[in-house]
């Protein structure tokens, strides 16, 4: 039987409530509820990981049961099976005020602390799926899931019966355990059914070893006792997926799976009959008996919040009934603890829940949910106590990038009794809304009565005054960028930076992904093309987060104070990979107001200033590109005509149609994996040679007698090759060493794995 394909590379939701409907949904709290609230109930879910397809059956559970027509708003956090992440989760949904948290535990211990936080906070828990080992039991309000002692005892009662039904004498069992996540309870529980049954019947448990109920630690894990013991007839796996992976090293190693222990196979059980795979697997008899264990406990969890909301007090326990498969006919009911149980066939599905690998995946984009800086109060709210604190921000600036209850990280500073005595906005400034290039006057924020300092005036990113400089002590830094050198808020931070590192001042940068920071392209600057839209020697493309950007900025001695003479920290993000593609829930700038636009955004900035439209005044800026122009081009057959929008007034071709392409319907991996696609622009000037001799294609030279494209690129080198006619390929090989010498260069700075 051949073994699933691998899974494709993921694209990253960032904020990672289920309800989110791309960016700017409809305002939950429109909707109210049947318990008499104004607004939904919000459900703050730590989720242990993505680490089986019993977890993410859970997870789909959950978010079915708590929609929004169900009168629910589900916050949904996945713990990456780290605990420190669910403490930090739980932080956050307290600091949220979230009305219900529930929490599947990845372990039982290491709870106290938090869950008296929730306590003190008067939110109630409800513990799902594994235990939490706390001294005060009013820590929580009720659990739900399965007795896992109880599905160890039954599997070992089946492998007793089944054994002594072909005759395999108790001293004749060499078992193997291929544990859960140790410390689980589902790990503790099917562990010390085993271990039990082992040491009563004398049978011989040769050796256990945590797979982390994952299928690749059950391979390895398998491959390893094969290595070792030559005797194992049984292998005991506390997932099914584990049970996967352990049959592959079988199979690998020659052997044979299956129930006919006399006659050499190795039998393999397991627990979980979520896994379409493990299913197929037990009808052959490949997996000779699975120990159900329930993921369905949404609609659980539902019942027993819907309980706490009329005031009723549920049982702190409950239970879940489960069943044992086996398509071996030889054993049709056990006993355990003086109770029977039957042993029901494999049908096609066990808990008429199997949900296809692709959905699965899916689900695992919203697993991998990315813990940004600003979320992490309990790294950096020390660093500002007691001090004045400057934000340097705009209407990114969101917590968690929750779209759903929206708290500015201005506002959650000032509710956990920061000092914030300034709010520096770059361009486009602080609402986000400013045209592009427009000057943005300085202004008082109406809510909070804040001051909000421009930093950006006369088309230009401005140094802040001294008089600006000593009104705080701490500069924090929290600002979505998209990783391309020609957008300018990595030039505020720039400036921001030095002007701290002349005062002395602290600058904290929490850090959030680069929707781009999965590649490396571009020229790098050169010294004379330095401008607004560019200022440091990297590529256009860099692949940096701002908070390693700051790193480098400060490690290369770029500053004019000197290397490291900034007093920087960063918060990282967390469960943050750069090969991962994320998808922003904002828009970074009024410009750019799709994951597309985003990651066309490196390929399309180049018609800038040049006779064709990027699409300002349209819907897609960026995922567009026209001009008048090209009329008649057939391959140019998308319409559009440029009006004035906010952030774009009196945009290019106002009122004119233009003639062009839509790249709005690319696909995001597709997008991905051109990086720079200088085609576009390529093209376009191509065909404008066709039609028009007279014009440059690129527009107009400033008074330096430079083209504004030379400055986006950093160098006259690309637009002198593209009107010499070279192709992209002999383009981008023109700057490939640079761009290794840059990885090289900028890998001491990189908080996040590299993505090549
Ligand atoms: O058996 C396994 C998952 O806690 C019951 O965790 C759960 C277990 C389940 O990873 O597949």
């Amino acid at each position: 039987m051949k073994k699933n394909v691998g899974i494709a590379a993921a694209i990253l939701f960032l904020a990672v409530t289920a309800v989110s409907c791309g960016i700017g949904g409809k305002k939950p709290e429109e909707k109210g509820n049947d318990f008499g609230r104004e607004k939904l109930i919000t459900v703050g879910f730590s989720q242990v990981g993505a680490e089986s397809d019993w977890r993410n059956s859970n997870s789909l559970s959950m978010q079915n049961a708590f929609t929004q027509d169900e009168g629910y708003n589900l916050i949904f956090k996945n713990g990456q099976q780290k605990q420190a992440n669910q403490i930090t989760a739980v932080r956050t949904f307290i600091q949220q005020g979230v009305d219900y948290i529930v929490l599947a535990p990845v372990t039982e211990s290491g709870w106290d602390f938090v869950l008296q936080e929730a306590k003190e906070a008067e939110i109630p828990v409800i513990i799902v799926d594994r235990m939490v080992d706390v001294s005060n039991k009013d820590l929580y309000s009720c659990w739900v899931g399965s007795d896992f002692e109880l599905e160890g005892k039954k599997m070992a009662s089946w492998i007793k019966y089944y054994t002594q039904s072909i005759g395999i004498d108790s001293d004749d069992l060499h078992i193997v355990n291929i544990q859960g996540t140790i410390g689980s309870t589902a790990q503790i529980g099917r562990t010390k059914g085993l271990s039990e049954a082992a040491r009563e019947n004398g049978w011989d448990l040769l050796a256990e070893a945590s797979g982390d109920f994952t299928e690749t630690k059950g391979r390895e894990v398998m491959a390893d006792f094969l290595k070792r013991y030559d005797n194992i007839n049984v292998v005991y796996c506390e997932n099914d997926n584990e049970a996967i992976g352990a049959i592959d090293a079988i199979i690998s190693a020659g052997k044979h799976p299956g129930p006919d222990i006399r006659n050499g196979d190795i039998m393999v059980v397991s627990f979980d009959g979520v896994n379409k795979e493990a299913l197929e697997y037990a009808k052959e008899g490949w997996i000779s008996c699975i120990a159900e264990c329930n993921p369905m406990h949404g609609p659980r969890v539902k019942g027993l919040i819907e309980m706490l909301e009329v005031g009723e007090v549920p049982d702190k326990l409950n239970y879940v009934d489960e069943r044992l498969f086996s398509s071996i006919e030889n054993v049709k009911t056990i006993v355990v603890d003086g109770v029977s149980y039957n042993v029901e066939g494999i049908g096609d599905s066990i808990q008429g829940l199997i949900i296809p690998k692709a959905e699965i995946e899916v689900d695992k984009h919203v697993e991998a949910d990315i813990l940004l800086g600003n979320e992490q109060f309990d790294f950096y709210l020390p660093l500002l106590e007691g001090k004045r604190t400057a934000l340097f921000t705009n209407h990114t600036g969101i917590i968690g990038n929750d779209t759903i209850n929206e708290k500015h990280i201005l506002d959650a500073l000032i509710e956990n009794g920061v000092e914030v005595t300034a709010v520096f906005a770059p361009e486009h400034g602080f609402r986000g809304t400013a045209d592009a290039g427009s000057d943005v006057s300085s202004s008082v924020d109406e809510k909070t009565g804040v001051p909000i300092l421009s930093l950006y005036g006369d088309g230009d990113t401005k140094e802040p005054s001294s008089k600006d400089m000593d009104t705080f002590d701490v500069l924090v830094i929290d600002i979505q960028d998209v990783g391309v050198r020609y957008y300018t808020y990595y030039i505020s931070m720039y400036y921001m930076m030095e002007a701290c590192a002349k005062a002395g001042k602290k600058v904290v940068v929490l850090d959030r992904p680069n929707p781009n920071g999965f590649y490396v392209d571009g020229p790098i600057l050169e010294d004379e093309y330095k401008s607004k839209a560019g200022l440091l020697p990297i590529p256009v493309v860099h692949g940096m987060t701002l908070g390693e950007l700051a790193r480098m900025i400060n490690g290369e001695g770029w500053l004019s104070t000197g290397k490291n003479s900034c007093d920087l920290t960063v918060i990282p993000c967390q469960n943050y990979h750069h090969e991962d593609i994320v998808k922003l829930t904002k828009n970074p700038s009024p410009n750019l107001k799709t994951a597309e636009a985003v990651l066309l955004y490196p390929s399309t900035c180049y018609f800038e200033n040049t006779v064709v439209s990027v699409g300002r005044g349209t819907d897609n800026p960026f995922a567009v590109f026209g001009s008048p122009y090209f009329e008649g081009i057939e391959s140019y057959d998308y319409e559009f005509t440029p009006v004035s929008t906010e952030g774009a007034s009196n945009p290019v071709f106002e009122g004119q149609v233009c003639y062009g392409i839509s790249l709005q319907s690319k696909k995001l991996n597709e997008i991905s994996e051109e990086h720079i696609n200088l085609n576009y622009l390529i093209d376009a000037y191509n065909y404008f040679q066709e039609v028009n001799t007279d014009k440059s294609f690129w527009g107009k030279k400033d008074k330096y007698g430079k083209f504004w494209v030379d400055y986006l690129f950093g160098t006259n080198k690309v637009r002198l090759a593209i009107e010499e006619g070279q192709s992209p390929e002999q383009i981008k090989a023109s700057f490939t060493d640079d761009i290794a010498r840059f990885k090289e260069k900028r890998k001491p700075y990189l908080l996040y794995q590299d993505a090549e």
